[in-house]
């Protein structure tokens, strides 16, 4: 059986990119692969976090999980703090990565440029996210369209241990999905959806209301044609648009098109907000039975001591293949 990891940042309240992009496409894979998903809370403080809010995202971002319909008795679940080897092999893939390859990183770039004070936490982010996917022998890694330079790096990272070292890693293959790896911002269509975004407009969470919704949709930024057609260099807005109710639906953006031909963006934006207050609201009702229950401890406890057990192993395989510790001397 094949392995599969995930992680996603408690970096906020997940966003309907997040969940298009990367979330709803674990669900079936659960069923024929070996699947660990992982709540990166270490990568999350490589930016400043307020510790009650980053505490309360956390728990959240593992009951949105479940309430996406990860199922605990076929994937393993956890937080990435609970399982220290993924710092401590990080660590050692730090040590083999080269300042300048992670200075390059777009994501690097993106979060480092015009601030004062940048953490050496968000420069080494990528060699903690590749230890995170090296720890369990992982053959596929789901994720948005953002992550490709990271994946790359972590293969470049697993090649280089292996040929210097020993030949102890998976090299791991990225997998994105067709259709929603990049959902834009609603108010800059040209600008990735973030859940750290600044202006809550850009946004739909995962847990807005349903009016909430309606409201962003509704002033998403679109432009003055009045044609609903996707063209993604002349028209991102609506373009955008078109993916998130595609994505939602599973209508094709032509289907879509002639839905709304010669009807305006009013219509077609309810439209958008009812496809996606469809696929939210169903979540949303699980999430909040799951929010305050001893049952989600009881699987991020159990998740800890799975996820644990299999990275200790390659933790110790890679420690051995450094030179790390000692061998101890038998009386
Ligand atoms: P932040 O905004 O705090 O940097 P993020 O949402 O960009 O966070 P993660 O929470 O770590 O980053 O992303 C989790 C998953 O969601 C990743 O697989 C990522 O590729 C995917 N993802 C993030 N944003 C989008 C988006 N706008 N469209 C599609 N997929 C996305
Ligand atoms: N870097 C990713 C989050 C992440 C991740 C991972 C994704 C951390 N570790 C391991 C897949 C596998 C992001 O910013 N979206």
């Amino acid at each position: 059986m094949k392995t599969i990891f995930s992680g996603i940042q408690p970096s906020g309240t997940l966003t309907i990119g997040n969940y298009l992009g990367a979330m709803r496409h674990f669900v079936p894979l659960q069923d024929d692969h070996q699947c660990y998903f992982c709540i990166v809370d270490e990568h999350a403080i490589t930016v400043p976090q307020d510790r009650l809010k980053l505490r309360h995202n956390i728990r959240s971002l593992a009951a949105l999980y479940l309430a996406s319909g990860i199922d605990p008795e076929k994937a393993t679940l956890f937080i990435q703090s609970e399982v220290p080897a993924h710092t401590q092999l990080s660590w050692i893939l730090q040590s083999i990565s080269y300042i300048g390859e992670l200075e390059r990183m777009t994501q690097f770039k993106d979060k480092s440029t015009g601030k004062d004070a940048v953490s050496a936490g968000l420069l080494t982010y990528p060699p903690l996210m590749a230890a995170d996917i090296l720890l369990y022998n992982t053959d596929q890694v789901p994720v948005g369209e953002d992550q490709k330079q990271h994946m790359e790096l972590t293969r470049n990272l697993a090649q280089r241990f292996n040929n210097k070292h020993n030949d102890i890693f998976t090299i791991p293959e990225v997998s994105i999905p067709k259709v929603g790896a990049r959902i834009m911002s609603l108010q800059e269509p040209t600008k990735k959806m973030s859940k750290s975004d600044e202006n809550e407009k850009g946004f739909i969470s995962m847990l807005d209301e349903p009016k909430k919704i309606e409201k962003k949709v509704k002033s998403a930024v679109t432009d003055s044609e009045g044609i609903v057609k996707y063209d993604k260099e002349n028209k991102p807005g609506v373009s955008n648009l078109l993916t998130i109710y595609s994505s939602c639906t599973g209508e094709s953006i032509e289907t879509l098109e002639e839905k709304y031909a010669g009807k305006g963006y009013g219509d077609f934006k309810q439209g958008v907000a009812e496809a996606v207050i469809g696929v939210l609201k169903p979540i949303q009702d699980k999430y909040n039975a799951l929010i305050d229950s001893e049952e989600l401890d009881d699987i991020l406890d159990n998740g800890a001591e799975k996820a644990a057990h299999t990275a200790n192993k390659t933790l110790a395989k890679a420690k051995k293949a450094v030179g790390l510790g000692r061998v101890k001397k038998r009386k």
